[in-house]
This record gives C-alpha cells, structure tokens and sequence, in this order.
C-alpha cells in the first residue's frame, strides 16, 4: 500500500465530490475548484508528463512553491510515480535553498513565476545536480494534454518526502520519511479525531510542512473530505468563513490563535463558529490562557497536540474527553511514548525526562547522514529503537497526560518555524568586527519566542550593515530582533557558552 491508495479509495467513492477549492483573498472573485474526479484526472495528466521528462522512482524534485492547486496535484503526481518531493520553504534564500538543492540532489525543481527573483539570485554552482527547472505558470513547454503514466510500483518503504528541518549545526538536515510513515499518522489521526466525509477544512497553512501538508491535506484526502486552501493566514478571511459555516476543521499554529483571540476579544458581535467541529493547535506550546480565553469567546475548546517533523504526529489530546490545556494528551493509535532519563531508563508519572517515540509513524533517518541518524536514536535493554525527540516532558500521574517542559537543545520555535541558534550564530560571526555571538530565544505575545543575539565586538559595529548582511543571507523570520553587546560571554570551565547566564531581554 503506499499513499496514492488513499486518494483511489475516496476517488472511487466519491468522484463528484468536492476535493480541492483554492481562493486568495486579494484576488477576490477567482476560486479554482477540483472535485476527487478532477483531480484524479489532472494528477495522472501531471504524473504522464513528469514521467516522460524522466522522473523516475526514488529521484528527488524540490518544489518552491505556495500554497496553490498546482502544488497538490503536482505532489500527489510524484508520489503517485514513487518520486521524492523535497519541499523548500518559500521564506529561505539563496544559500539555504543552495544547501538544500545540493544535499538532496534534486533533479528537478518545480516552481513558479512569483518566486522567479528569488531564484534569479542562485548562480550555477548552487543549481547542484538540478537538470530541470519547471514552471506551473509556464505549462505548455512541458505539459502536454492527455498522457498517461505507465505503471510504477511504489511500495510503503519507498521514500516520499525528504522534508529539511533546521540542524543543531547550523546546516538544514533532511528527514527521509516513507508512504508508511506518512499513512501511519494519517491513519492515527483519522480515527483519533474521527474525520468524517462530510468535513470541510479551511487550511492556509504552508504545505512545505508536515502540519499543512500531513495533517491538513493528507487526512482530508484520505477521509474523502475538502480542503478549502488558502495561500496564507489571513485573519479578516479566516474569520469570514469560520464564521460563515462552510467549514468544519480549522488547525493552526499558536501565533494564529494569539490573533484570532485578540480579534474576537475586539469584536462586538461575534462570529458563529456552530458548525465548527474541531479546531486544533501545534507545532509550538499554546499558552494555557490563549486555550481558556479561546473557550470563553467561542465557547469551543481548542485541541491540542504534538508532532514533528521526523515523527508526523505522537501526542494528542482527545476528540472526545477532557482537553486539558498546557497538556498534548496522549500517544495517539500506533504511536508509543516514553519518558525516560539522562541514562534512556524510563522515570515514574511526575518525574521530568526527555520523551521518545516509535511507531511506523518515525522516520527512517536523516539524508545521506548516518551519524546524526545513529544519535538521533537509541536502543533499549528488549532491542527496540527508540526516536529522541529532543523535547522534555512530564506524564501526569492521575490523567495521564503528557505536558512538553521544554527542549534540550536550543531550539528557537518563532509562529511554527523552528530556528536553530547556531545557525544564526555561525552568520553572525562571519560579519567583520563580530568575534563571537550567542542567540538565544526571547519570548514574544505575536511568534511565541524570536531570536535576540549577543556579541562580543572588536570596536564599534555598523549594525545596519550586520542586518542588512543577515538578510541577504537568512529567511527573515531568522533575524534576531535586537542586538545586545557584550565584553564576553559567560562560560563554564568547559569553555561552553552558558546562555542561561545572559542578562535577560
Ligand atoms: C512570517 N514572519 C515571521 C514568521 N512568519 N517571523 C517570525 N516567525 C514566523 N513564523 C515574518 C516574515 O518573514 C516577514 O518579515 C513578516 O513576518 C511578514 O510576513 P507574513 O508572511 O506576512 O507573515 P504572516 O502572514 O503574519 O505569517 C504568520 C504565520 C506564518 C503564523 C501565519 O508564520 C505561518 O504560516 N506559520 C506556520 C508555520 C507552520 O506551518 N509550521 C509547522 C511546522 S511542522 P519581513 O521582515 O520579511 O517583513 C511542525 C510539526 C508539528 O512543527 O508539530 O506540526
Ligand atoms: P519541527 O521540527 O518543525 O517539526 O518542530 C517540532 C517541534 O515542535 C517539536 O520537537 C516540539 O518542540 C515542537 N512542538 C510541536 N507541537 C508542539 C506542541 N503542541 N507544544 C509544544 N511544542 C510543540
């Protein structure tokens, strides 16, 4: 079985059934529309000629892309032809998306024509082993009308996504994740929050990321169910439709909560969100108070859980049953937690440890990195491999329910994007008159926490100059938001930068 079964069976069910409409508030008017019929029919126009440029199985394209209709059927197209789509975040730049292209020696690219400047900045050597770059606003050259793929036998094992996740060594790593990987938690999540044919979700999150492309679009294919998808967050538009009934499902990141709740705290009438069956929150911790005062403007609990991108989704709490805020709830079907201490055995109810994971939701490894694969897991006293998410967690000892404490490593999480320090750091110290630098992560009401950098100068820094240097190199989100200057960073007897020890701000 591999993913495309999944969209055959609510094709098969259901042809005529509404699968995909995509609108864009600031083109009001145009609203694109694909019923599963449809779809189906552009996805295997879209796999013949993908086929016939010599996209074979296992070979990687990258796809730098918004949220769009293109992006599904060209996705389900290379998965359907036992390809590897590789994701690139439509906020990176020149050198993170280099990275990306020569890590996973993508053959093609798939593109389109508002991300062209970006693009026009790359230079020959960072293009790798790219042969082709495709356009879906420039079709004609390479998709013709009616062509049929031929047969590709595409097993769960095989490789789907290679999605790149920021490295604790400042270089992006990809986490090579299987169809079984992907149907794992698309089945888990389909029992676990009881989908159903009738849902309609409204998702404006970035399908570069397991949360929009795994959870939002994956389970509404398998349930047979609709994605209304946007290109981005819009708070005015989110609320409209919310509000106006045609949808069901919401998930979001906890800085779109943070808006919608400041929204609704200001609205004198509020919208009706009745027919809303679930709204869900992850990638980032949803402070208690946002969950409480969400409950009190709308009368509906959020449902919070806990995923990653290595991992797909774990925790969860429950569809039905107490959703207790500041908790992820439990493992969700397939998934088996623990947590264990500093030596990997496993701590009581109430005591503090690092959580593992496995299950056939977990990856199989990073990219071409066999070492930070083989750090990345363990093995217990019975032989089984267990996944180190790096997260720190408690289980309470009368409900069960796992609370994430924090992280071991330093891991900034700034609106759903991670961002680790060194990587900044790294940048940081290659501007002149920088000789060292420590960023650490500072919280904030809108993203939850940014980055703030500290550094150790020769003399006068022409900070202007460092930012402007930053952006022509780091996502914008990445930037540290303020610079502090320092005559040295505090450090244990090890030599190790001790950031607990910095003044705070
Ligand atoms: C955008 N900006 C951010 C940012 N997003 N800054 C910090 N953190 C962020 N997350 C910056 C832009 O770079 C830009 O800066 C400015 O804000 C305006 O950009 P925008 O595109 O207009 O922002 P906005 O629409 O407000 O985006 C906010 C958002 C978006 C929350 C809607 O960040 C988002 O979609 N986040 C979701 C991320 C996500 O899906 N994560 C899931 C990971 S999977 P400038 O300087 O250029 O103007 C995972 C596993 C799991 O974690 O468990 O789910
Ligand atoms: P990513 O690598 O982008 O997939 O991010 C995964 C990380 O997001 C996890 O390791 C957690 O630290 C964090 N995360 C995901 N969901 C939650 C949540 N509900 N609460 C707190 N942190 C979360």
């Amino acid at each position: 079985m591999n993913l495309s079964t999944l969209f055959a069976i609510a094709l098969e069910r259901s042809p005529d059934k509404l699968a995909l409409e995509f609108a864009d508030a600031e083109q009001p008017g145009r609203v694109e529309r694909y019923t599963y019929g449809e779809l189906y029919a552009a996805v295997e126009r879209w796999a013949g000629a993908l086929q016939r440029l010599g996209l074979q199985k296992g070979d990687r394209i990258a796809f730098f892309l918004g949220n769009r209709p293109e992006f599904v059927i060209a996705y389900l197209a290379v998965i359907r032809l036992g390809g590897v789509m590789v994701p690139i975040n439509l906020r990176y730049r020149k050198r993170e998306i280099s990275h990306i292209l020569h890590d996973s020696t993508a053959r093609f690219l798939l593109t389109e024509a508002s991300q062209q400047p970006v693009l026009d900045e790359l230079e020959a050597g960072d293009l790798a082993a790219l042969e082709r770059v495709l356009s879906v606003d420039a079709t004609e050259s390479w998709l013709d009308d009616a062509s049929t793929p031929a047969p590709v036998l595409v097993q769960g094992e095989d490789l789907a996504l290679i999605l790149y996740t920021s490295g604790t060594t400042g270089r992006s790593k990809g986490a090579m994740i299987t169809h079984n990987n992907v149907l794992a938690t698309v089945t888990g999540l389909l029992s676990a929050w009881a989908w159903e044919r009738e849902d309609v979700i409204l998702l404006p999150l970035p399908l570069f990321h397991t949360h929009g492309l795994i959870v939002g679009l994956h389970c509404t294919l398998a349930a047979g169910a609709t994605t209304r998808l946007r290109p981005h967050f819009d708070l005015a538009e989110t609320l409209e439709v919310l509000g106006s009934g045609s949808a069901t499902l919401f998930f979001a990141v906890p800085t779109i909560y943070f808006r919608l709740v400041d929204a609704l705290r200001r609205m004198e009438k509020k919208p009706d969100f009745s027919r809303m069956r679930l709204f869900c929150s992850g990638s980032a911790p949803l402070p208690a108070e946002t969950h409480t005062e969400f409950e009190q403007l709308t009368g509906l609990r959020i449902l919070e859980r806990y995923g990653m991108t290595e991992t797909g989704m774990n925790l969860s709490n429950p569809y039905a049953g107490p959703r207790i805020a500041g908790t992820v709830g439990t493992p969700l079907p397939g998934v088996c937690a623990r947590i264990v201490d500093g030596q990997n055995n496993p701590v009581p109810p109430g005591v503090e440890g690092e959580l593992l994971v496995r299950g056939s939701n977990v990856f199989d490894g990073y990219w071409q990195d066999p070492a930070k694969t083989a750090a990345s897991f363990s093995t217990d006293g019975e032989g089984i491999r267990w996944f180190h998410t790096g997260d720190l967690a408690r289980q309470d000892a009368q409900t069960g329910y796992v609370t994430l404490l924090g992280r071991r490593h330093e891991l900034i999480i700034s609106g759903g994007f991670n961002i680790y320090p060194r990587e900044i750091e790294e940048m940081l110290c290659a501007f002149a008159g920088v000789i060292e630098a420590a960023v650490v992560g500072t919280p904030h009401p809108d993203w939850g926490e940014v980055p703030v950098a500290y550094l150790v100068c020769t003399g006068a820094l022409d900070e202007a100059g460092l930012v402007a240097f930053c952006r022509s190199q780091l996502a914008s989100f990445k930037l540290p938001r303020r610079f502090h200057y320092v005559e040295q960073l505090p450090r244990n007897a090890m030599g190790k930068v001790q950031k607990h020890l910095l003044p705070k701000g």
